[in-house]
């Protein structure tokens, strides 16, 4: 059975790691294996722990970058680490952030962030189970969270 892996943080301020179980469990029999970490940096090193440690299959990266400059660096690098695993273990990582500063307040940042989650957590089953319904998508504008934005028309 395939496993995916849940990487998440406590700076984030909502419980993306739960709302992506919670999605993977409705709609998949996947086991689950989850890391948390203190914050975004500390990503790369769990998703490949996972990899290596707990023979996952594919694993989610979920993290808020904050609204400061220094966390929009911090969130370069962190995705630079990400894409790197990824390359050192021919794994997908589907990396799910969602910037603090995307949602004007706490309750619509809370709402993106469980919907960003969610959507990124059907790609992951779409990844596994399904890739002809993503190459389906192919050119559509899909977004994660807010709505999609649709293909451009001539
Ligand atoms: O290794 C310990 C920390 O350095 C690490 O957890 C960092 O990811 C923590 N962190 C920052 O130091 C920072 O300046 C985070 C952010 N910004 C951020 O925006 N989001 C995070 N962590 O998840
Ligand atoms: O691993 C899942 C996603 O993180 C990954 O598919 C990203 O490439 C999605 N993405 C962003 O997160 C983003 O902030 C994309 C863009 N911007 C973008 O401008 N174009 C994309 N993806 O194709
Ligand atoms: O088109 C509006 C948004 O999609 C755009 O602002 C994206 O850059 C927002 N975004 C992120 O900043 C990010 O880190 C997205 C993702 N990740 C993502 O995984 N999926 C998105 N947007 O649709």
């Amino acid at each position: 059975m395939a496993k995916v892996g849940i990487a998440d943080t406590a700076f984030a301020r909502y419980d993306m790691g739960k709302a992506a179980i919670d999605e993977l469990k409705r709609h998949s029999s996947v086991k689950i294996e989850r890391y948390t970490v203190p914050g975004i940096k500390d990503l790369p090193v769990a998703c490949k722990k996972l990899f290596d440690e707990h023979k996952c299959d594919i694993v989610m990266a979920l993290g808020m970058p904050g609204s400061k400059p220094t966390d929009k660096t911090c969130a370069h690098e962190a995705s630079m680490g990400i894409i790197y695993c990824q390359l050192m273990t021919n794994k997908h990582i589907i990396e799910v952030f969602v910037h603090e500063d995307e949602a004007p307040d706490g309750k619509e940042l809370a709402w993106l962030m469980d919907r960003r989650a969610r959507e990124h957590a059907q790609n992951v089953i779409k990844l596994l189970f399904t890739p002809k319904v993503l190459e389906r998508e192919a050119g559509t504008g899909q977004r994660q969270g807010y709505e999609d934005v649709g293909p451009a028309r001539q």
